[in-house]
């Protein structure tokens, strides 16, 4: 029956396109998690619905699609981003076409597995494009002058084994050269533990590792310029007042930093914010994630929780505590009881 024959095309063309998308994912971008869970979703859709009727129906020497196809250059891909998209589309149609075909087949709860997968395929979708900060809520900050003899290496291995999923590279007092070094080996620490990784000022040096994202100032080369030179990446920006929140959010960026929160020695010549009260603000008017950065410690986030924090960025409470893996435990379980 022909509708066995539409079944079998689909499920060949859903588990051809999340090879394609894996392969990207496995080989270029090197997400072994996400890797995974495609890998995952493919075996299924082959596994969920067998059926002699399957092959016994296919006949793809008369197929007028392929015809068609190699008449068409509808088909032409620019780049990966679009080869991406392509093949998310072609995945979600094909299962949908599935999904409706079960179900006339009286196949009903192998059709609701499909539109399960169908679903799971809209999620993975975002997690590919989104470039979001992920959902946690401390973003380490390293900066070896405040590292009590460890190196920015040693720190950010102890976040990793903490727990931390943000990780920025801050360094003010070291060459381009030694900056580039840090993180060309920070890159490959956390693409393996698939955590975020932001580097601050130094826009070549993030596109030349790689990183997640980039962290700039007020006084750095504007948002809309960065934007250009690095499409792909999460763009965070440090924000004091509600214009420049705004004026952030209208230039595209992914995130901002709202700050300082409290008197800060880290940083040097900070510019004056409403601390806690603009925080407040920021969580009530401004819809993308933001970041409280300045003077946080395990003695004062409550504090920031109750004035709307969302992301918690810390230097020195991290970088110089006697272990990164208590310090954490420590905040992780203040934040929690305020959600209690
Ligand atoms: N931006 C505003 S305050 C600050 C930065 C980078 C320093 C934060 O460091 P600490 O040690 O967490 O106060
Ligand atoms: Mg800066």
């Amino acid at each position: 029956m022909n509708t066995y024959r539409i079944i079998d095309a689909n499920i060949n063309r859903v588990s051809e396109g999340l090879r394609v998308i894996e392969d990207i994912e496995r080989f270029i971008f090197e997400k072994e998690k996400i890797a995974k869970e495609i890998r995952e979703i493919r075996h299924l859709v082959r596994k969920c619905f067998k059926s002699p009727q399957l092959l016994q129906n296919r006949n793809s020497n008369t197929d007028i699609g392929l015809k068609i196809s190699q008449n068409t250059t509808l088909d032409k891909k620019e780049d990966i981003d679009s080869l991406l998209i392509s093949n998310f589309k072609r995945v979600e149609e094909g299962l949908r076409s599935i999904e409706e075909c079960l179900k006339i087949l009286e196949y009903y709860q192998e059709s609701k597995i499909y539109e399960k997968l169908r679903f799971s395929v809209y999620s993975l979708e975002k997690k590919v494009f989104i470039k979001a900060l992920p959902r946690t809520d401390i973003y380490g900050i390293t900066g070896e002058r405040f590292s009590k003899g460890r190196t920015n290496i040693e720190v950010v291995k102890d976040m990793i084994n903490a727990g931390i999923k943000i990780i920025q590279y801050r360094e003010k007092d070291k060459s381009k050269r030694e900056k580039y070094e840090d993180c060309v080996a920070i890159r490959e620490l956390t693409k393996k533990e698939e955590i975020t990784f932001i580097v601050n000022d130094d826009i070549d040096i993030a596109i030349l590792v790689g990183a997640d994202g980039i962290h700039i100032g007020q006084d750095d080369i504007p948002i809309e310029e960065v934007k250009q030179i690095a499409p792909n990446m999460i763009i965070g920006l440090s924000t004091h007042n509600s214009e420049q929140a705004i004026h952030a959010v209208k230039a595209g960026a992914n995130y901002i930093g709202v700050g300082p929160i409290f008197k800060t020695t880290t940083k040097e010549d900070t510019e004056h914010s409403q601390g806690l009260n603009y925080l407040k603000w920021v969580s009530e008017n401004i819809g993308i994630p933001y970041v409280a950065i300045g003077g946080i410690k395990e003695e004062n986030i409550a504090s920031v929780k109750e004035h709307g924090g969302q992301y918690y960025a810390m230097i020195s409470e991290l970088t110089s505590a006697d272990s990164m893996s208590e310090k954490v435990k420590s905040i992780r379980e203040i934040l929690k009881e305020e959600e209690e």
